[in-house]
């Protein structure tokens, strides 16, 4: 007869019973009288008494163990199989890169990267990435409870939305085509559908710079809303969206947080705010925009003044915005926009758009572009827009503070850039 499969979490709740668990033989550990495979589920780790003929199976060997859950102080969790049958369901043609079971990560990025479709099998990897699951769900939870709808818009596209420098171009049926930046344009026209809507999906940049922070691939969690007064309602809707991932991250991924001896961050109530005119005089500069040295300065500012992790810089300089920015009344060189630094780096970008159809005309006039190519965009501001505003965070950057690793490569499953195609 077939016994269902349990998952090694659930042994401790099983003790006297007959069980039968799957997984990869994490480790073999050999005592002087006794042999243990320790087997390896999506749920955690379970220690099996190895019987005879078991005990040199390599590591990565996926295997059904049938016996009789024993309790044993000495094991993880407390328990332990014992008098298993172990059936092979697939043996290894080749040992992983380096061993997936001891704790610390003994490799450079190059090797786990180059390597990914088996070292993110081990377990303090695959907490990077049971944390970004667990927030993309909370994100998604939270804006379903705002109201918002889920939307999947074309990653390709014919025009470009967050300045021209570094689209992709690809050939499209004979017609030049560009992978998208953002879906910005599709987001903001879903809004004269359904008010609020959101989107979490891979965005394209063609970013010349290797730096920690920038993928050519990366995922954008998006939202767009109608009826704003201005950015500061976005915001709001900002701050709710990082309650509910960091809601979310501690009660689906508490065992990945525990792996990675990580604590979520709390969210203050009130993010603290500093309008970016402000933002420079403290800093004695006088640029167009944020340097990251700015930010990270920025960031120890908001944690020793106001003990938050989390700083909105508001007000842009509009000429360092794209054109679909709303200016700030009574000072239009600066815009209704903002950027979330989270821990000193810029997590979130978002703002008030224009909404009226003429504002767009004599936004891209001034800024000597065509309109030509956003006909299919200006569409929906000639059939009536309610003010609105929205923003997108990178899911990569988001993990990567969160879990305390500097590079966001470590946070993509398999990252994209100047030097990287595969796996
Ligand atoms: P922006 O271009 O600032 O804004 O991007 C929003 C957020 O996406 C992340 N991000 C990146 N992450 C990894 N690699 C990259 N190359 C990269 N570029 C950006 C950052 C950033 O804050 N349409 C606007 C958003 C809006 O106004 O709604 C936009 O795309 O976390």
């Amino acid at each position: 007869t077939r016994t269902a499969r349990v998952l090694a979490a659930d042994l401790p709740g099983r003790i006297g019973g007959t069980v039968e668990l799957a997984g990869w033989l994490h480790r073999r550990r050999a005592l002087k009288s006794v042999t243990f495979l320790v087997l390896r589920d999506r749920s955690g780790l379970a220690q099996v008494v190895a019987p005879a003929g078991a005990a040199d199976l390599p590591e990565e060997t996926v295997l059904r163990v049938r016996g009789t859950v024993t309790a044993n102080p000495q094991a993880p969790n407390g328990v332990e199989l014992t008098g298993p049958a172990v059936e092979v369901l697939s043996r290894p043609a080749a040992a992983p890169p380096f061993d997936l079971f001891r704790p610390a990560v003994p490799a450079s990025l190059p090797v786990i990267l180059d390597g990914a479709p088996v070292t993110l099998r081990h377990p303090r990897l695959a907490a990077l990435h049971r944390v970004s699951a667990a927030s993309v769900h909370g994100f998604r939870a939270a804006l379903d409870g705002l109201g918002f709808t889920e939307i999947h818009t074309p990653k390709v596209v014919s025009s470009a939305t967050e300045s021209g420098a570094n689209v992709f171009a690809l050939d499209w049926f004979g017609r030049e085509a560009y992978l998208a930046q953002s879906p910005q344009f599709f987001k903001q026209a879903m809004v004269g559908v359904f008010e609020r809507v959101y989107e979490t999906g891979p965005v394209f940049r063609a970013e010349p710079h290797d730096t920690a922070r920038h993928l050519a691939q990366y995922t954008s969690l998006d939202a767009e809303l109608g009826f704003v007064t201005d950015h500061r309602d976005v915001m709001a809707v900002v701050r709710a969206a990082l309650a509910g991932m960091v809601a979310a991250v501690a009660e689906r991924a508490g065992d990945a947080l525990t792996t990675l001896g990580v604590e979520p961050p709390a969210v203050p109530a009130e993010i603290p705010q500093l309008h970016f005119a402000e933002a420079m005089r403290m800093l004695g500069a006088d640029e167009p925009d944020l340097a990251p040295a700015h930010e990270r300065w920025l960031g120890e500012w908001a944690l020793r003044e106001h003990g938050s992790p989390f700083l909105f810089v508001t007000g842009y300089p509009m000429r360092k915005r794209p054109f679909y920015t709303h200016p700030e009344p009574g000072r239009p060189e600066y815009s209704n926009s903002f950027d979330l630094l989270f821990r000193g780096l810029e997590l979130v970008t978002g703002g008030q758009r224009l909404h009226r159809y003429e504002d767009y005309l004599a936004a891209l006039a001034a800024r000597g572009e065509p309109a030509g190519p956003y006909e299919g965009y200006l569409r929906a501001f000639a059939h009536g827009m309610p003010p609105h505003g929205g923003f997108a965070l990178g899911l990569e950057r988001w993990t990567a503070r969160l879990t305390g690793e500097d590079n966001i490569r470590r946070t993509a499953l398999f990252p994209r850039d100047v030097h990287r195609l595969t796996p």
